[in-house]
């Protein structure tokens, strides 16, 4: 496949000239264009520029407020939320952060809702300035109606991702960040752009037979990871970032969209944890703990997640992304 090869500097301007060419403000701009530039720095193909794409259409299909400002709530004492107002998540959560620091660091444990907020990034890029902080994070976002529970045929969760880390003292922090989906859609499309069979187990056609055609599944259902482990955690997605904070399951994201193709609507829990306020004076000598806990994985051979972007983003910080040419000229176009 054809690629184009640009700096992070030029993946940033032409981003921000994309967002702002289309309407949003600065200040959403400027968040959204850091987190598509930080997922194609990680080698995150799926959440990087390619997003930008889905961002115009959702935003031209009158689903995303281009300038709503974030309203932040002190709900309780371990408890913010920031009400994104119909736009994108990320500047609500910008905002947000540190008064879910301030209330961690306080009472050792806090949670951050992110309210009636289209969703469309990679869950990491949210929960590494907490772990940069020293604490240990959860997130996890419904999305649309398009995986099936297991043993059932019909899309009702959405892709669901769940994110974890754990903050470590000299190295870049232990990261998980998956789809409770056997992968996330965003794979799928590009699977679907690029022409690619997918692998077996991604999902079903229209008829609820297994499928390796990606427009086949796309139409049809997607698959959770591991039957119904996944299909678990999907529905506990479901609960903890749709009713329990009082925002929209995927099923409701996907009848409100009304077949306009656009990006989730809804609703982003994150829990923060800080391990001195457990801890204490003891907090080191626990910590060095979790550090032979990873030692051990690695001296099997076994690699850690987030392992693989962290050592993808010196190399683009370096070397530029390299992007299929027909994606550079569908983002090229929709800035003109
Ligand atoms: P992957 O299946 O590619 O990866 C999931 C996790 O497993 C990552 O942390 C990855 O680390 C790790 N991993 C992968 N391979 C290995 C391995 N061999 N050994 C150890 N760890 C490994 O991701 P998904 O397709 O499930 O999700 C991709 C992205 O899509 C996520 O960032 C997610 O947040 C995003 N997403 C967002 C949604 C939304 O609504 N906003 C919905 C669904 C997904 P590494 O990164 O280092 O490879
Ligand atoms: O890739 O499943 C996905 C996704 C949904 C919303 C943002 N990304």
């Amino acid at each position: 496949m054809e690629t184009v090869n640009l700096s992070l500097a030029e993946a940033y301007q032409l981003a921000l000239r994309v967002l702002t060419h289309n309407g949003f403000s600065a200040a959403h701009a400027r968040a959204m264009v850091a987190n598509v530039c930080g997922g194609e720095r990680d080698g995150c193909a799926s959440h990087g520029l390619y997003r930008l794409l889905g961002c115009v259409h959702t935003l031209r299909a009158g689903k995303v407020s281009p300038d709503a400002l974030p309203r932040l709530e002190d709900k309780a004492p371990a408890v913010v939320r920031a009400d994104a107002g119909g736009a994108f998540s990320l500047l609500a959560l910008e905002q947000a952060l540190p008064l879910l620091v301030e209330k961690t660091r306080r009472c050792g444990i806090a949670a951050l809702a992110i309210n009636h907020c289209v969703h469309f990034s990679a869950l990491w890029a949210d929960i590494e300035p907490l772990t940069e902080q020293g604490l240990v994070a959860l997130a996890c976002t419904p999305s649309h109606a398009w995986v099936a529970p297991a043993g059932g045929t019909r899309p009702l969760f959405g892709t669901n991702p769940i994110a974890f880390g754990w903050p470590r003292a000299s190295q870049p922090p232990f990261i998980f960040d998956m789809a409770t989906s056997a992968a996330a859609r965003g794979e799928i499309e590009l699977h679907r752009r690029a022409g690619k069979a997918l692998p077996p187990g991604w999902g079903i056609d229209g008829a609820g037979r297994p499928s390796t055609d990606a427009a086949a599944v796309l139409d049809g259902a997607m698959l959770t990871f591991g039957g119904h482990k996944g299909s678990a955690l999907a529905a506990m997605v479901e609960l903890i970032a749709g009713p329990l904070i009082g925002d929209m399951t995927s099923q409701e994201s996907l009848e409100y969209d009304a077949g306009a193709g656009g990006l989730p609507m809804g609703g982003e829990l994150i829990i923060a944890l800080d391990p001195w306020r457990f801890l204490g004076d003891e907090t080191a000598q626990h910590l060095a703990r979790a550090e032979a806990l990873f030692s051990g994985m690695q001296a099997q051979g076994a690699r850690l997640p987030g392992e693989r972007r962290y050592q993808a983003r010196p190399v683009s910080e370096a070397q530029g992304v390299n992007i299929p040419r027909a994606l550079y000229e569908d983002i090229v176009a929709l800035g003109q």
